[in-house]
């Protein structure tokens, strides 16, 4: 009698058994797929202009970039209020990051003089990450100025964006 219950509970504890280790190797496929390949949120008006594409254009090449997360872009334009917000901001751009260094490039609405400001999103939450009100992620500004114990200045990052438009190099500046 005793041996055959359990003769008759053994095929449903395998097959709990069996379920219980698909659903293991389910997951672990899920988790490993997930982690190869990350869903960035980028959204549709975050994108680069295609270089080339326009006669007037700022081409920005960002190095000392590695393939995690999400490079941030931005423009700025001369004149506008608090340099580095929102309210300043022409245009964001968010590309998924890439090793070594990489080029996006904006359409300008006409010559003038511009800054760029470029953060490495390493996390992909879309911010840029600070500890104690200093950088914690990587991040550069056109023209590559010293940094100083204060807020960067438009004038520090200008440049010229002339009829043909213009192409800048941005070295990120790593946190330690
Ligand atoms: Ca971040």
């Amino acid at each position: 009698m005793q041996s055959a219950r359990i003769a008759r509970a053994n095929p449903a504890y395998l097959a709990r058994a069996t379920l219980a280790s698909l659903c293991a190797l389910l997951w672990t496929t899920i988790s490993a797929l997930s982690e190869e390949a990350p869903i960035l949120d980028i959204r549709p008006d975050e994108a680069a202009a295609v270089c080339g594409a326009h006669p007037l254009q700022i081409e920005v090449t960002v190095s000392n970039t590695s393939a995690q997360g999400i490079l941030a872009v931005e423009l700025y334009e001369e004149n506008a209020p608090d340099f580095l917000t929102a309210r300043a901001r022409l245009h964001r751009i968010r590309v998924p990051a890439e090793a070594d260094q990489q080029t996006v490039c904006f359409d300008a609405p006409a010559p003038g003089l511009y800054a760029v400001a470029t953060y490495h999103d390493l996390d992909a939450d879309r911010r840029f990450d600070r500890k104690w009100f200093l950088p914690d992620e990587p991040f550069g500004l056109s023209n590559n100025p010293r940094l100083r114990l204060r807020k960067p200045r438009f004038e520090e990052a200008a440049f010229s964006v002339g009829e043909e438009g213009a192409s800048i190099s941005i070295a990120l500046r790593g946190v330690d």
